[in-house]
């Protein structure tokens, strides 16, 4: 079955969560180790990615572990066409909709295309959306971030990623932001498409997942509270959550 399928699959029953290891804030060893115990605690898929620091090497490496020791699809969440993996299950063939510079837009997906062609990854269009604060990645993306207090906007840009063919769309708040895409605005954004919304940044506990589920997220995506002691806990209340 492709990474889709399997998806689309599983939405099927409710929503589903995402964990998102960054190869450069561990070893691959302890990616693995992270991605055997989201595993356990029902985790839907990996995502494996982050805003800098990702390199062939660390991302290889990462993405192998990963495979050794989960055993749920592994989804490539790119920066960019410089580091490509083969031990993916699939990539986010990804836009950034509100990014002011083409490179984020179009020209890392014409550099990377051919790559993704190459290697056999199953490519996962999507639609990806910057919300206030946006944090790194709204800045290395040089995004124009959808403010908080308007949901329309974000609306609209979902709304546009969809009338051009993406299936699917991410409103990101940004890595380790102090609080996730309002749930106005995921309410706004879940009723104008027809198409799955992921909804990632800033959620680091049951509640906050919960808001967001209720909000109308279909993929809730949480990355930092893995990079952190003691997550164990935490990520199995949030996987709870979802699933409740
Ligand atoms: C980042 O949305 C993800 O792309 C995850 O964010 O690290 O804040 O969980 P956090």
């Amino acid at each position: 079955m492709s990474v889709e399928d399997y998806v689309l699959q599983k939405l099927k029953n409710g929503a589903i969560h995402m964990t998102l290891i960054d190869p450069a804030s561990q070893e691959p060893a302890q990616a693995g180790k992270i991605a055997k115990d989201a595993c356990s605690l029902g985790t839907d898929a990996i995502m494996i990615g982050g805003s800098t620091g990702v390199t062939q090497e660390n991302l290889d490496q990462t993405a192998l572990e990963i495979k050794k020791n989960s055993n749920v699809p592994s989804i490539y969440f790119p920066s960019g066409a410089s580091a490509m993996s083969p031990h993916c299950d699939a990539i986010y063939f990804m836009s950034m909709l509100n990014s002011r510079s083409l490179e984020w837009v179009i020209r890392e997906q014409v550099a990377g295309a051919p790559v993704v062609k190459k290697i056999g990854l199953e490519p996962l269009s999507m639609g990806y959306i910057i919300v206030e604060p946006g944090m790194k990645v709204g800045e290395v993306g040089q995004a124009d971030v959808i403010p908080r207090d308007n949901p329309q906007l974000a609306a609209a840009y979902a709304m546009a990623g969809e009338l051009l063919g993406m299936r699917s769309i991410y409103l990101e708040a940004g890595s380790g932001a102090p609080a996730p895409v309002p749930s106005a605005m995921i309410a706004q954004v879940k009723k104008s498409i027809a198409v799955p919304l992921i909804v990632g940044g800033g959620i680091r506990d049951a509640e906050a997942a919960r808001a967001v589920k209720d909000a109308g997220a279909d993929v809730i995506v949480t990355g930092t509270i893995v990079e952190e002691n003691g997550y164990l806990s935490r990520l199995e209340s949030i996987i709870k959550a979802i699933k409740e």
